[in-house]
């Protein structure tokens, strides 16, 4: 089926795609949000799986609401394997998370997110999010996103002493405000999350609960992280972060919720779901559903403790002077060099990090005054403790290097010769 070789058909893009690989070989991916999934995962993401339209579900849904698994909900013919993939990627995804339904159609995080709001509620509606320069998201509020435009999202952030979520303000706010929805969930917080409290708020004003686990979903199925089920009533989660599967995104949330959810999603905001990114997701589901994945979800969290130590040892200050998850926020004003500056010297050193705002930043999200590093991709690799001493101190290196092209060469050679040790894709 592959006999025309992509290097044959199109050489460009076959050469990208090569150079995108041996820079991810030779480098470091420290960006928290990415991680390297399994093989199998791409094959299925590589798969005729991607030419169907499947518009609708892999099961009837009658006028009462309940459903049948046994008759098509499809728009169009032919989907009989689709729905064996699509059912597969449900049931894992309900085993995981001990989720009441799931929609595993969402194209990303961001529809994920404005397809609940869509679900329940009206425009205009008051919906509490975290901000994003305190660590939220751009889907959680913010005012150049469709969520701050088409909703009045009031926003919570951390204490200005402790960089903490505040839960006896984040209350206050709640009962002032009173939303109709509440959301818990962050890109940037280095600290475990109070889903339980989160949704105990939500309960007490009559809120409909939300969390936005995308960062952390690989490390909930691990027992790294307390978890946000059975007790939240929506959850939302991409599925390319710790959780190791495709680029995608999935809706989970309990059974009352589950037609509104579903109407929302198709014909909602979607159209014909992604097939082939479904078919990598039930890939991925299986792959979470091993006990070897719980090892693998406790060692990002250690390899980040690691590495924040590494990182502290050499002068670095850290948001909440820690972590307990798999991502470390660096407070770079100490170093005398911006987030931005800092991501390009590390680029060059063949680290990758991003640029990022930290609590109470007098800098832009261009211009930030931290970087955000984490270690889900680095622990799928093999790297333990040990190599985190390591990376900590190519870190240290290359910052107090940056302005020197020749010393950051240097470094990089010592990034390859790790990198090498560890290979993705053997
Ligand atoms: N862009 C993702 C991140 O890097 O955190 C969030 O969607």
């Amino acid at each position: 089926m592959f006999n025309d070789s992509l290097e044959k058909s199109d050489v460009d893009v076959f050469n990208a795609i090569v150079s995108e690989d041996n820079r991810t070989a030779e480098g470091l991916e420290l960006i928290p949000s990415e991680n390297f999934p399994s093989k199998s995962v791409l094959q299925a993401l590589g798969s005729v799986m991607n030419n169907k339209y499947a518009e609708g579900y892999p099961f009837f849904r009658k006028k009462d609401g309940t459903v049948e698994w046994d008759k098509t909900g499809r728009y169009y013919g032919g989907n009989r394997y689709i729905d064996v993939v699509e059912k597969l990627a449900i049931e894992r995804a309900k085993k995981l998370f001990g989720a009441e339904h799931v929609n595993v159609q969402p194209y990303s995080g961001s529809p994920a997110n404005i397809e609940v709001y869509f679900a329940l509620l009206v425009f205009g509606d008051r919906i509490m999010g975290m901000s994003l320069d305190h660590g939220g998201h751009l889907t959680h509020g913010h005012p150049v996103n469709f969520s701050g435009r088409a909703y009045n999202f009031v926003q919570y952030g951390v204490d200005e002493e402790s960089n903490l979520l505040d839960y006896d303000n984040i209350r206050k706010m709640a009962e002032r405000e009173q939303p109709k929805l509440i959301l818990s969930g962050a890109t940037a917080y280095p600290r475990t999350i109070d889903f339980r409290e989160f949704a105990d708020i939500a309960k007490d004003v009559g809120a409909i609960s939300m969390s936005d686990i995308a960062h952390i979903a690989g490390l909930i199925v691990g027992d790294a992280h307390p978890s946000p089920f059975p007790f939240t009533d929506v959850v939302t989660t991409t599925t390319h972060k710790t959780l190791r599967g495709p680029r995608g995104a999935m809706i989970m949330c309990k059974k009352d919720f589950a037609q509104k959810i579903d109407k929302a999603v198709f014909p909602g905001m979607q159209g014909g779901p992604h097939e082939h990114a479904i078919a990598a997701k039930a890939v991925a589901f299986n792959e979470a559903l091993q006990p070897g994945f719980k090892d693998y979800a406790r060692q990002i969290v250690k390899n980040a403790k690691a590495l924040a130590d590494g990182l502290m040892s050499h002068g670095f200050k850290l948001v909440t002077d820690g972590t307990d998850n798999h991502l470390i926020l660096v407070d770079l004003r100490n170093k005398n060099i911006t987030g931005k500056e800092a991501e390009a010297a590390l680029d060059e050193a063949g680290i990758t990090v991003n640029k990022n705002t930290i609590p109470y930043d007098t800098g832009t999200p261009w211009n930030p005054s931290g970087i955000r590093l984490g270690t889900p991709a680095i622990t799928t690799r093999g790297m333990k403790e040990s190599e985190m001493k390591t990376v900590a101190e190519l870190i240290s290196k290359a910052i107090d290097v940056a302005d020197d092209d020749s010393l950051l060469e240097k470094v990089r050679g010592n990034v390859r010769e790790l990198s090498e040790r560890f290979p993705i894709y053997s």
